[in-house]
C-alpha cells in the first residue's frame, strides 16, 4: 500500500537559507541542515536502528534529523551513561551502526559498532526526496525510567511526533517566525522532539546554549529570541538570579513565551518570575510515552499550578482506584489517562509492561494523580509511584539506584527514596547499611559508584547510614518509616 503522508519536516525540503539550528557560534540553515543530513541519511542504508551518541551539539542534531530523514530508527543516548545502563540499552535495543561527532571518544558497548561520524558540511545528497513512512512506523527509541528495573525503550511512533508537535502549534500559537532558545539535554523528550524537531516541524529555528545558563538566555532573548524553554530546576535558578540581574528580567520580559515542563514549577517561582519581569511562565505536561498531553494555552489564562488543559486530539480523564471515570470537581482526585495519536506504540521487548501500562479500552496509565477546575484546568497533585523520583526535570526509578548499590562491595543493604529540593524539585537520598559499620564507604564513593555505572544525574545527593533497615516480617522494606 502506498502512503501519502505529508513529511515530518517540510521545510527542510523547500530547503530555503533561513536559519534552522544554532548551537554556539555555528548555524546551519534549512539548505545547509538538507544537505547535510540529507548526505549521512544516504550513508545510514537499511539499518534496522541507528543509535546517536546525543552530546549537546550540532551534530547530534544532524544525526537525528538523518535517521528521521531515511526512516530509521534512532536511539539517543545520554553522552554521561554509565556502563551498567548502556550495556543494558546496546543489548535490548541492538543498533546496528552509531553516529557521532567525528573525533568522540565512545565507550567500549558502542565502540563495537559500526562508526559514522556525524559531519556539519555535506553537499551529496540534496536534493532528493525522502518519503515519508508510515504513521506507525517507529521515529525514536526514548530509553525512560520505571520504579524497579532497568530502563524502558519507549517506542516513538511518527505521528506521536507530529500530532504532538501540532497540537503544542495549536496552543501555543507556535510559527516559523519563533526563535526558541533552550539548554536542555538531547536524550529527552523535552530537549529533542520538543526543543529541536519543534522548531523544525515549524521551519523556525533553535538556539541551543550547549548548557543551560543564565547569561545564556538572556543573550539570546535579548537578540530576537522568542520563546523559552526549561525545566523547573532552570526556571528556579532564574527565579533566584532575577534580584540581582536587571538584563536577565529585561530579556525574559520580552519573550513572547516562556514553558516549563518535566516536573511541576513551584508556585514561589511562578511568583518570584511574575514579580520580576511581568511575565507568567506557562506549564505544560507530558511524559516520555504519551509526549504532550496538556498545556496552558498562549491564548488562555496563565493560571500558576496547573498544567492547563488537554491539546487538541488528546482524550484525558481522570479514574478513581476502581477504574471510574471520575466527574469534573475541586475534591475529586483520580488517576490521569490519556489517548491519543500521541501516545508511544510500545515498550521495545516488553509485551507484560506495555500490557500493564494499558487499560482495556486504550487509555495510558500516566501513573500521575490530579484534580479539574471546573473549567477544565487539570493540576496535578502527587504520583502514585512513591518510587519514581523526578530530579533536575529526570526521571529516576529508586530501584534502580538500589540495584547499584547493593552491588557496591562495602554495602550490606540499601533503600533510596527522594526527598524536597529547592533547586532539583527532589534529590536522591541513599539510605545505607555497610557492611563494615567502623568503615562504611563514604559519600563520594557512593555516589561515584551510581554515576559511573547508571548516569550522574542518578547519583546520591545525601547518603545516611543505618544499622538496619525498616523491614516488616516479610521481610519488605517500610520506607516510610526512614524518615521518621
Ligand atoms: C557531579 N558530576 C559528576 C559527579 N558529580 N559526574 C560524575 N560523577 C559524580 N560523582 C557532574 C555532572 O555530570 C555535571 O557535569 C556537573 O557535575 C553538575 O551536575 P549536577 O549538579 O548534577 O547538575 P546540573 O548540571 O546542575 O543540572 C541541573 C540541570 C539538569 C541542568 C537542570 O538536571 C538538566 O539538564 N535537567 C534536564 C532534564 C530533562 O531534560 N528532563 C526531560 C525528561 P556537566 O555539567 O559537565 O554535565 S523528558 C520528560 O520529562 C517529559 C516528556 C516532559 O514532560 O518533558
Ligand atoms: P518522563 O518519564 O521523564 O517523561 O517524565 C514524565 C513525568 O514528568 C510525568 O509523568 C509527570 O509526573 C512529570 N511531569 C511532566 N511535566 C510536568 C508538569 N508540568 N508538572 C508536573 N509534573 C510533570
Amino acid at each position: 500500500m502506498s502512503h501519502r503522508t505529508t513529511p515530518l519536516f517540510p521545510a527542510l525540503a523547500e530547503g530555503s537559507s533561513r536559519p534552522a539550528l544554532t548551537f554556539g557560534e555555528r548555524t546551519l540553515s534549512y539548505k545547509e541542515l538538507a544537505e547535510s543530513a540529507g548526505s549521512l541519511a544516504a550513508l545510514l542504508g537499511p539499518a534496522p536502528r541507528v543509535a546517536v551518541w546525543a552530546t549537546p551539539t550540532l551534530e547530534t542534531a544532524i544525526g537525528v534529523v538523518a535517521a528521521l530523514l531515511a526512516g530509521i530508527p534512532a536511539i539517543p543516548i545520554n553522552p554521561r551513561v554509565g556502563e551498567r545502563e548502556l550495556a543494558h540499552i546496546v543489548s535490548d535495543s541492538e543498533p546496528s551502526l552509531v553516529l557521532a561527532t567525528q573525533g568522540d571518544k565512545l565507550p567500549l558497548a558502542l565502540a563495537e559498532l559500526v562508526r559514522i561520524d556525524i559531519k556539519a558540511t555535506a553537499t551529496t545528497g540534496y536534493g532528493r526526496t525522502w518519503p515519508e513512512p508510515a504513521p506507525d512506523h517507529p521515529a525514536l527509541i526514548v530509553y525512560t525510567s520505571g520504579t524497579t528495573g532497568p530502563p524502558k525503550g519507549a517506542i516513538l511512533p511518527r505521528r506521536a511526533l507530529s500530532s504532538t508537535l501540532d497540537a503544542l502549534q495549536d496552543a501555543w500559537q507556535w510559527t516559523s517566525r519563533d526563535v526558541l532558545v533552550h539548554g536542555l539535554p538531547l536524550f529527552h523528550v523535552h530537549g529533542l522532539i520538543l526543543g529541536i524537531l519543534g522548531p523544525l516541524r515549524r521551519g523556525g529555528s533553535v538556539r541551543h546554549l550547549g548548557r543551560f545558563s543564565t547569561d545564556g538566555v538572556t543573550r539570546e532573548l535579548s537578540a530576537g529570541a522568542t520563546m523559552l524553554f526549561g525545566v523547573p530546576t532552570m526556571y528556579h535558578r532564574i527565579a533566584e538570579q532575577l534580584p540581582e540581574d536587571p538584563a536577565l528580567a529585561k530579556a525574559l520580559a520580552g519573550a513572547r513565551l516562556l514553558v516549563s515542563g518535566s516536573a511541576a514549577l513551584q508556585a514561589r517561582d511562578h511568583e518570584r518570575i511574575r514579580t520580576a519581569t511581568g511575565r507568567a511562565v506557562i506549564e505544560r505536561y507530558g511524559m516520555t510515552e504519551t509526549l504532550m498531553n496538556t498545556s496552558v494555552r498562549a491564548d488562555g489564562e496563565p493560571r500558576a499550578a496547573t498544567v492547563g488543559v488537554p491539546l487538541r486530539g488528546v482524550d484525558l480523564r481522570l479514574v478513581d482506584e476502581n477504574g471510574r471515570e471520575l466527574l469534573d470537581g475541586p475534591d475529586q482526585v483520580g488517576e490521569i489517562q490519556v489517548r491519543g495519536p500521541n501516545l508511544f506504540l510500545e515498550y521495545l521487548n516488553r509485551p507484560d509492561a506495555t500490557a500493564a501500562a494499558f487499560t482495556d479500552d486504550g487509555f495510558f496509565r500516566t501513573g500521575d494523580m490530579a484534580v479539574r477546575d471546573p473549567d477544565g484546568y487539570v493540576r496535578i497533585v502527587g504520583r502514585k509511584a512513591t518510587d519514581l523520583i523526578k530530579s533536575g526535570g529526570y526521571k529516576i526509578g529508586a530501584g534502580e539506584i538500589e540495584n547499584v548499590l547493593m552491588e557496591h562491595p562495602a554495602v550490606r543493604d540499601a533503600a533510596v527514596t527522594g526527598e524536597p529540593d529547592p533547586d532539583l524539585g527532589e534529590r536522591i537520598v541513599a539510605w545505607i547499611v555497610p557492611g563494615d559499620c567502623e568503615q562504611p564507604p563514604t559519600e563520594k564513593e557512593l555516589a561515584d559508584h551510581v554515576a559511573t555505572q547508571l548516569a550522574p544525574h542518578k547519583r546520591p545527593r545525601t547518603v545516611h547510614y543505618l544499622a538496619e533497615l525498616p523491614r516488616n516480617d516479610m521481610g519488605k522494606l517500610m520506607k516510610r518509616a526512614l524518615h521518621a
